[in-house]
């Protein structure tokens, strides 16, 4: 395929600085459904130039098949690319908490404590900076978004901000994101992981297993790999067995395999074994919500940071009264998931998406 520019705007102008805000913008951004137009997008594309965002037929078949694939172009502009970079930074400097720390829904600072190793792991960033928050609705990302959960209208479900420094940057361990998202359903997920440093063998490149997307328990994910060793552990711990710290479950790269797995995934997955895209920075990759993927850490001399984006198809529903993430408004088991808090970053009227490849997974 042609190389094409996929990202919506070549030079947006600079903007301020984390914390800060354009004149005229709330303070949470969350308020803001849609771009911002403070200058980190171009003006939305239409008619050719958006359909020549969509990916191939050869793409979705790829992802079908393999549960995950990369584009062959950046989706993010060099200037988009150096804004994310000093805004992660920011938002990842312990030293410096960010002023609007307390909208997010998390912020480790380190999510691999008493491993000797460090995980910079955020959600919600997007309510906090424009890049961030203006990042969810590059058309780029959310057109092919829209072919891979069957050609649907795209909401936004959650962010997350990975960053593992130099030297000493942690694993993220084998997992499927829908093990973490069954309060919600039907499954109609997706992720896309933006790369924002080249990913390498040294610096902890992201991972895939090639069709696990097809691996499930009575229809659902597999289970959490960390709690299932967090009640292995309580039980060590209640019968007087070894007692071990609990973040060194969450850095055991391989308690899926080892806790989860039965004899045929483990099988397929020897013959089939993980594989990387080495995302090139600016580049993103996309997986369906079941395909198991995990990285290594971070032995190289610079840092690895990444942005995810998690979407779901318009329809999702909680499944649990309640508040799904802490700082979103309650709501009611069966309600559809909407709102400034689940903006529509995809509009299927924009398209006409019967004209495109979509996705059967
Ligand atoms: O950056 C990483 O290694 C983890 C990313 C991840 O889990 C994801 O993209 O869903």
């Amino acid at each position: 395929m042609a190389a094409r520019d996929r990202s919506r705007s070549r030079s947006p102008r600079r903007l301020l600085g984390p914390g800060a805000r354009p004149v005229g913008l709330p303070r949470d951004l969350a308020q803001v459904v849609g771009p911002t137009g403070a200058g980190f997008l171009g003006p939305p594309l239409a008619g050719d130039a958006l359909r020549s965002l969509a990916l191939t037929a050869e793409q979705v078949a790829q992802f079908d098949n393999d549960g995950f694939i990369g584009t062959d172009v950046p989706v993010l502009t060099a200037s988009q690319l150096e804004q994310l970079r000093a805004d992660i930074d920011a938002l990842s400097d312990a030293s410096n908490p960010h002023p609007d720390a307390g909208l997010m829904h998390e912020l480790h600072y380190n999510e691999a404590k008493g491993s000797g190793s460090v995980l910079f792991h955020s959600l919600g960033h997007w309510r906090c900076a424009v890049s961030f928050h203006d990042l969810l609705f590059i058309d780029a990302v959310t057109l092919p978004a829209s072919q891979l959960l069957q050609g649907r209208p795209v909401r936004f479900w959650h962010d997350q901000a990975f960053a593992k420094p130099g030297g000493h940057g942690a694993v993220v361990q084998w997992h499927q994101d829908f093990s973490y998202w069954d309060r919600t359903g039907p499954m109609a997920h997706l992720t896309v992981h933006i790369a924002l440093d080249d990913q390498t063998d040294e610096n902890g490149a992201l991972h895939w297993v090639p069709g696990s997307h097809r691996w499930k328990r009575q229809g659902g994910p597999l289970p959490q790999a960390s709690q299932i060793a967090r009640d292995k552990m309580k039980v060590a711990k209640s019968t007087g067995g070894e007692a071990m710290e609990a973040a060194s479950f969450d850095t055991n790269m391989n308690a899926l395999y080892d806790n989860v797995l039965n004899d045929q995934e483990r099988a397929q997955w020897t013959a089939d074994p993980p594989r990387s895209l080495y995302l090139k920075a600016g580049h993103a990759a996309f997986h369906h919500a079941l395909t198991v993927h995990g990285s290594w850490g971070n032995r190289s001399l610079k840092p690895r940071r990444a942005l995810v984006l998690n979407y779901f198809a318009h329809g999702t529903r909680s499944l649990m009264n309640g508040t799904l993430m802490k700082g979103l408004p309650k709501v009611k088991a069966g309600e559809i998931l909407q709102g400034n808090f689940h903006p529509v970053v995809f509009d299927t009227s924009r398209l006409d998406m019967s004209q495109l490849p979509v996705s059967s997974v």
